[in-house]
C-alpha cells in the first residue's frame, strides 16, 4: 500500500529505536511518504542520522522548541528540501525527573514551566510554522497520555502539561480547519521508551495495564505508529480535533 505517495512528513522526537517518533516514522516510510526528521541537540543528532541513513530522501535538522530561531530555521530547509509539508508528527515531552515522583504539590515554578513550554507549547509553535507550508491542507499529530485527564500517579505536572496539549489540540483544529489542516492527538498507552525509562514503577504500571486492559496486554509502538499513519493519510480526512485512545481500551474501564 501506498497511502501517503507524495506526501512529506515531520517527525519531532526521535531519540533512538524505541521512540513511538520513530515507530510513526517507519510506519509513514512503508507508506511512500518523504520524511524529515528533528532532533533536539548534538547528543541525539548522531542517532537520529544512523536511524535514517537508509532512508531514501530524509533531511535530518536540528530543532529544540525552545530555540524559536532553530524552529524557523527547521521549517526554511523542508521549504528547500521538499517545497512543501503534508504533516507533523510531535512525539515531544520533557519534564525533570523529580517532577515525576511524589507529590503534584510540590512541583517547583521551573518544572512546571518547562513541562508546558516543551511539552505543550511547542504543539501551537509548530503548528504555527507549518502553516505556510501546508498549503492545500495538512494533518498535524501529537501524542498524550490518559494522565491528562484522570490522575494517574507520579505522572503529576505532566498530567497537567497533557491536559493542555490536548485542550491546545482542539484550539488548533478549529483555527486551521479552514485552511483544511487537521489536528488530532493520540492517547497511548505507556510504552517502555527512552522516557518511561528511569521513571519509578514503570514495570508495576506495564503489568497492571497488562493484565487490567480489555485487550490483557501493553500497547506497542508499532501501533501508536500505525494510529499516526491512519491519522495523517487521508483515510481521516474528516477527523480533526479528537484525542484517540491507542490503549488496548484500558480507558473505558471503571471498575
Ligand atoms: C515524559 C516522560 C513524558 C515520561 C512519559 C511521558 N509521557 C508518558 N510517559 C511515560 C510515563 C511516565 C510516568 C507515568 C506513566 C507513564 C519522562 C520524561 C519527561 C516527559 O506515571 C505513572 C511518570
Amino acid at each position: 500500500m501506498n497511502m501517503l505517495k507524495d506526501k512529506v512528513g515531520m517527525i519531532f522526537g526521535v531519540a533512538n529505536k524505541r521512540s513511538i517518533a520513530w515507530a510513526c516514522a517507519q510506519a509513514c516510510y512503508e507508506h511512500g511518504a518523504k520524511l524529515a526528521f528533528t532532533y533536539q541537540g548534538e547528543r541525539l543528532k548522531e542517532n537520529v542520522e544512523k536511524l535514517t541513513a537508509e532512508m531514501d530522501d530524509a533531511l535530518v535538522v536540528a530543532c529544540d522548541v525552545t530555540n524559536q530561531e532553530e524552529v524557523e530555521a527547521a521549517f526554511q530547509a523542508i521549504k528547500k528540501q521538499y517545497g512543501k509539508l503534508d504533516f507533523v508528527i510531535h512525539s515531544i515531552a520533557f519534564a525533570p525527573r523529580e517532577a515525576l515522583e511524589g507529590e503534584f504539590v510540590t512541583t517547583s515554578r521551573e518544572a512546571f514551566l518547562t513541562a508546558m513550554e516543551i511539552s505543550a507549547f511547542s504543539l501551537p509553535q509548530v503548528a504555527l510554522a507549518a502553516m505556510p507550508l501546508m498549503e492545500t491542507g495538512g494533518s498535524i499529530v501529537t501524542m498524550s497520555y490518559y494522565g491528562a485527564e484522570k490522575v494517574v500517579q507520579n505522572y503529576n505536572v505532566m498530567g497537567v502539561a497533557k491536559a493542555a496539549l490536548e485542550a491546545s489540540t482542539r484550539y488548533l483544529a478549529e483555527d486551521l480547519g479552514k485552511h483544511n489542516i487537521r489536528v488530532n492527538a493520540i492517547s497511548a498507552g505507556p510504552i517502555n521508551t527512552l522516557s518511561a525509562r528511569g521513571v519509578k514503577n514503570m514495570g508495576t504500571l506495564l503489568s497492571h495495564i497488562g493484565e487490567k486492559s480489555p485487550l490483557r496486554r501493553n500497547v506497542e509502538a508499532r501501533e501508536v505508529g500505525n494510529t499516526a499513519l491512519f491519522l495523517v493519510s487521508d483515510l481521516a480526512s474528516a477527523i480533526t480535533g479528537e484525542t484517540i485512545y491507542v490503549d488496548c481500551g484500558y480507558n473505558i474501564i471503571g471498575v
